[in-house]
């Protein structure tokens, strides 16, 4: 079906618009199971690899690196059979569709899973930064909510607009290329999006965003995939694996 004609509206105008409720309950209840089971198996030989909060890594946390303290994996999509299910959803890809057009490919799809009170920020960025994918209006970024994201817990924040001033100088944090110190950006205007689980941000990959931390007893996870249309190539591309086709 696709996005109304106000949703692609808001979407360009904005760089970001939010779909609630995309998701049934029990594909979040599955995708929930699969990252305890993956986090309980830990790394594997050319599957995915868990990886943990940076300050918990680098030892100045105070707290021993565990199951309880993963940040991230990468590339669960082309592995794991019922995350390239989430991706290929088929609500989820006309969406995407209706903002990047026909076909979709997946380009790469990765989890940010914020632990219970460690799970740090996630300093401002355009997604761009990383991928330099063109032309940057055909690619956009899907964020879903596998826990609900509120304010306590570390939930989006975009700056409205931002996607239309092309890529904007990415001074490095320390340890940290592609991010941007937050105390030298007017966040003033930034738009503070709470999910229900389910529910699925879209975003452009100009759009500023970022996360702060969770100070709750509860995990924020999320699933992050990247589309992009045949058209558009980044110089990445021969570092990844091929595109992923959806499995619908
Ligand atoms: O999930 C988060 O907190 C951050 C996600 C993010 O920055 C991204 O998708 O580029």
């Amino acid at each position: 079906m696709g996005l109304s004609k106000a949703q692609v509206e808001f979407y360009w105008e904005h760089g970001f618009v939010a779909l609630p409720g995309l998701f049934p309950a029990a594909r979040m209840d599955a995708a929930r199971a699969r990252y305890d089971q993956l986090i309980a198996e830990g790394p594997k030989e050319g599957g995915p690899t868990p990886s943990q909060e940076p300050e918990v890594a680098k030892g100045r946390a105070g707290i021993a690196p565990s199951a309880a303290t993963v940040r991230k994996f990468e590339r669960l999509a082309p592995h794991e059979p019922l995350f390239l299910e989430l991706a290929s959803f088929a609500p989820l890809v006309e969406a995407v569709a209706s903002l990047i057009g026909r076909p979709v490919q997946i380009w790469h799809d990765q989890s940010q899973l914020k632990p219970p009170r460690v799970g740090s920020a996630k300093p401002p960025h355009q997604d761009n930064s990383y991928h330099r994918i063109e032309p940057a209006d055909l690619t956009a970024t899907a964020w879903v909510a596998i826990d609900e994201a509120t304010l306590e817990n570390g939930c989006m924040r975009f700056l409205p607009g931002s996607h239309k001033g092309g890529l904007v100088e990415h001074v490095p944090l320390p340890g940290q290329e592609h991010n941007l110190s937050p105390r030298d950006m007017d966040l003033s205007s930034e738009v503070v999006v709470t999910c229900k689980s389910g529910d699925v941000a879209l975003f452009h990959t100009l759009t500023l965003h970022h996360s702060l931390p969770n100070h709750t007893d509860q995990w924020r996870r999320s699933f992050i995939c990247h589309y992009i249309h045949p058209d558009a190539a980044s110089p990445t591309d021969h570092t990844r694996l091929p595109r992923i086709q959806m499995s619908n």
